[in-house]
């Protein structure tokens, strides 16, 4: 607009309204039509009480000569009444613009994807404890759980510890009371062994049970010694169970877990509650038994010890070891996910670091 058209005979003026109309309408046009702030402008401009070049015009009748006052009158009513009604309309377009626009604004696109809550993920200590269930569930085992504080008979006697074990020692195990003359001893169980005698003392045989669950050793922390960590012991006894099946069963779990090309190596070792005792090393998952850092250049790591279960204890679980034989074994479950993911401290596990957890711990190997 370029100032008030205030000399502009009446026919100019209607021509220079429409202008006015249509270039507000091209200036509106990228912005979804003419808005009810636009339309106000061009009432101000036009009927304005001030300023408006209808009122101007109609000062000017006093300008005009006598006998052309009606006649110009006349042109400047006709023009005004047009105006109005124009602007009329035009604000009426103007308010269905604005309300489409509002409508537009607060429209909500079902179509987006929801914002999911951050659920986290499982514990790699869970994923890999799942994985040792099911290889031996698929095997016919069932899994069993006991009390984190136990007995002294549970936890060592029971389990054919000597008196004089170091274990038994308040050095080692956490003892949590005292429990007074004739009552025995507690204390967080140092293994999940006692899950094990507690299930002989109650079923017959055959019996084939895991055992996942945390124990307590008084140990130092260091990057592989955590004083809570995680096993899975199993059992299995029944009539006839020979050393063959122990080193079969447990062949087998390594070939699920780890590799379907992992073996096990057997060497001779000591814990009261078996005999024969033996360490179990299976095929360094990294590097497929060819020698690395992690298996010290053997191509073997330990993961396990086993045994055939000593024949007091069979007893002690009210077993009858004239008829039955069984074996057992035990794992860390911190260790070989440690193992497994090249972890190179146990703490990683225990502090709760989101930048460590949140990665997917769905182990590669084996699976
Ligand atoms: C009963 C009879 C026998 C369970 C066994 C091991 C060998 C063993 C260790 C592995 C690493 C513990 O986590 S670890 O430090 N376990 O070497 N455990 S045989 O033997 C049993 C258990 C219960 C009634």
């Amino acid at each position: 607009m370029s100032g008030p058209p205030t000399s502009l005979s009446i026919d100019d003026a209607r021509r220079r309204f429409s202008e006015e109309i249509s270039e507000a309408e091209r200036a509106a046009s990228t912005r979804g039509g003419l808005a009810p702030a636009d339309v106000a402008a061009l009432h101000v401009a036009w009927l304005g009480k001030k300023q408006g070049v209808l009122t101007d015009l109609l000062a000017r009748l006093r300008e005009v000569p006598k006998e052309e006052k009606a006649a110009f009158g006349a042109g400047v009513n006709a023009l005004k009444q047009e105006v109005e009604a124009t602007l009329a309309r035009l604000d009426e377009t103007a308010q269905g613009n604005a309300a489409r626009a509002r409508e537009a604004a607060q429209a909500v696109d079902v179509s987006l994807p929801p914002r999911l809550p951050a659920i986290g993920r499982l514990h790699p200590l869970t994923v890999v404890r799942r994985r040792i269930e099911a290889a031996f569930r698929a095997r016919g085992y069932s899994v069993a759980d006991g009390p984190e504080v136990e007995t002294d008979y549970f936890n060592f006697e029971s389990l054919n510890f000597p008196q004089e074990h170091p274990a038994r020692d308040a050095v080692d195990t956490f003892f949590v009371e005292d429990g007074g003359e004739g009552n025995e001893k507690l204390l967080l169980r140092t293994h999940t062994s006692p899950v094990q005698m507690r299930t002989m003392q109650r079923m017959k045989p055959p019996i084939r049970i895991i055992c996942p669950g945390r124990v307590f050793r008084k140990d130092d922390i260091d990057p592989r010694h955590l004083p809570v960590f995680n096993q899975v012991e199993g059992l299995a006894i029944d009539e006839g169970i020979t050393f063959a099946d122990l080193r079969g069963t447990l062949a087998a779990f390594a070939r699920t877990f780890f590799s379907g090309k992992a073996e096990v190596r057997f060497s001779p070792t000591f814990f009261p509650f078996v005999e024969p005792g033996v360490d179990v090393a299976v095929t360094c998952a990294l590097c497929s038994g060819k020698g690395c850092r992690v298996c010290s250049g053997s191509g073997f790591i330990e993961i396990m010890g086993a045994g055939m279960v000593h024949p007091k204890v069979l007893a002690a679980g009210g077993i009858d070891p004239e008829r039955y034989t069984g074996f057992a074994f035990g794992m860390g479950v911190d260790r070989i996910a440690l193992l497994l993911h090249g972890l190179p401290d146990l703490r990683l596990l225990i502090e709760n670091d989101l930048r460590f957890l949140d990665r997917e711990w769905v182990s590669e190997v084996g699976s």
